[in-house]
């Protein structure tokens, strides 16, 4: 084996309970601000489909675990709905769920697969969204809870636990972008929201750490874009500082070394953008930062200097301080629109071992998105190479970052299996697994079988 990885790795995949699930209004489940988008704006989504249609696994979840198993997962990372386990986000649980997520651990533990458990995944329950969502303080009390309650159903056997998937995304996509519900165009409702998931992760955090029968870990998931500038001129470096500020330090910052950059603070304080803080929050920061932090990875960012200063009357975004330019000879995933560079692993496993205390850390999500992949089908199976090498050269940094001793100790891919997706449904396809989107029939890709040997033999 040229890539052998260290003992114990994490081999593996990521799925959100939205996107899988499928029985949205089943088995007690409440309203989250999905279910509610779709019904009253159905035309923003992909071929009007909506989160009703998933690969279903809350009824096929034995055959799916049972296919993990065969493809030598040894860890799977799934999320809790808030609003199946607690349908109006606060108050009693919901026993059909419990019963859920119970058999799923459960199944998960009899095949050794080591359940990764995420509390959030964009899908905030539609009650409390109509409180305001993340911009309601009331809302972190809630989380708060629900995280406590999932703590106590499932602590007993889940060691792996997480507070958000991408917390970021929610802040861009709903206040600053326009592709996630509330979308609107706030920078200060944008700040407030991403500081509040802050107090949130550290809340539970606390609540995690107190429960003296907890033996397990707790940290968050994070996209990390990882920020590089046109050239070595001062302004195309302080471009692609500030985007790094803005997309990957304002939670990275806080919740590994439980402060905010200086920086951030200032530019926002400048701009009359900074959120409502409360007092004894910069100590709950500090204290309670992430044991483990998940990394998502799929794109770096190529920034440069901004050519035109922004309308000053415009809503302030953090692209009023760089521009996007696409690096001459990059290579594409041309499907999603992406930039594949592969180097980006490393970068960010360094960036974590040099300023970050070198926290244990792992790969929770990368892939490669494909359109129309039944052209690739041969004897009934498709022939995904280009997923075998997406994963190969990603891994080859991966190994590399450990060589020079990155506390890194996994690699999940994006995803199990083909599964919806928040704006595109299923455009593109990114499973080890293939699913007919009608009949549910499961299909192992040819990356299945060569992600089985690589797991096997812990490397390649
Ligand atoms: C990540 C999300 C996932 C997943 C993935 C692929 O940002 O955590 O939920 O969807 O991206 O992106 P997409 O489905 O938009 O192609």
């Amino acid at each position: 084996l040229q890539y052998k990885f260290p003992e114990g790795f994490w081999w593996g995949s990521a799925t959100s309970a939205t996107q899988i699930e499928g029985a949205a209004n089943e088995g007690g489940k409440g309203q989250n601000i999905w279910d509610y988008w779709y019904k009253t704006e159905p035309n923003r989504f992909f071929d009007n489909v909506g989160p009703e249609s998933t690969s279903d696994f809350y009824h096929h979840y034995k055959e799916d675990i049972h296919l993990m198993k065969e493809i030598g997962h040894n860890t799977f990372r799934l999320s809790i709905s808030w609003s199946r386990l607690i349908p109006g986000g606060r108050g009693e649980v919901n026993p059909e769920a419990v019963t859920f997520y119970n058999n799923v651990i459960d199944e998960l533990l009899a095949k050794d697969i080591e359940p990764f458990v995420n509390l959030f995944h964009f899908d905030m329950p539609l009650e409390l969204q109509n409180e305001g969502g993340w911009e309601n303080r009331e809302v972190v009390e809630a989380y708060k809870k629900y995280a406590e309650k999932c703590f106590r159903l499932f602590g007993d056997r889940v060691k792996k636990w997480f507070t958000f998937n991408e917390p970021i995304v929610p802040v861009e996509g709903g206040y600053l972008y326009d592709f996630h519900y509330p979308n609107v165009v706030d920078a200060k409702r944008a700040a407030q929201v991403a500081y509040h998931t802050i107090v949130a992760h550290a809340k539970a955090v606390e609540v995690f750490h107190s429960l003296d029968f907890i033996d397990g870990k707790i940290g968050i998931i994070l996209n990390l874009t990882p920020s590089y500038p046109r050239s070595q001129n001062p302004a195309d470096l302080r471009a692609s500082r500030i985007a790094d500020l803005f997309f990957n330090r304002s939670f990275l910052y806080p919740a590994v070394l439980g402060k905010y950059p200086q920086e951030l603070v200032e530019i926002l304080r400048e701009h009359g953008q900074l959120p409502v803080t409360q007092k004894g929050d910069r100590e709950l920061l500090l204290n309670n930062t992430a044991d483990i932090l998940g990394v998502n990875y799929y794109q770096p960012r190529r920034v440069k200097a901004k050519e035109h200063l922004p309308n000053p009357y415009s809503p302030f975004v953090p692209d009023w301080f760089f521009d996007h330019y696409e690096m001459p000879g990059r290579k594409m995933n041309k499907y999603r629109g992406w930039e594949i560079y592969e180097k980006g692993i490393y970068d960010i496993m360094m960036n974590l071992k040099e300023n970050y205390g070198n926290i244990e850390s792992f790969v929770s999500e990368n892939g490669m998105g494909v359109q129309d992949e039944h052209r690739f089908i041969k004897d009934g199976e498709i022939q995904d190479d280009y997923r075998i090498e997406f994963i190969k050269e990603h891994l080859k940094w991966l190994h590399k970052a450990i060589e020079e001793g990155c506390n890194t100790k996994g690699y999940h891919l994006w995803s199990f299996m083909d599964n919806w997706s928040w704006m595109n449904a299923y455009k593109n396809r990114y499973g080890f697994v293939s699913m007919d989107v009608e009949s549910k029939k499961r299909t192992l890709k040819k990356s299945a079988h060569w992600i089985k040997e690589v797991s096997k033999n812990n490397g390649f």
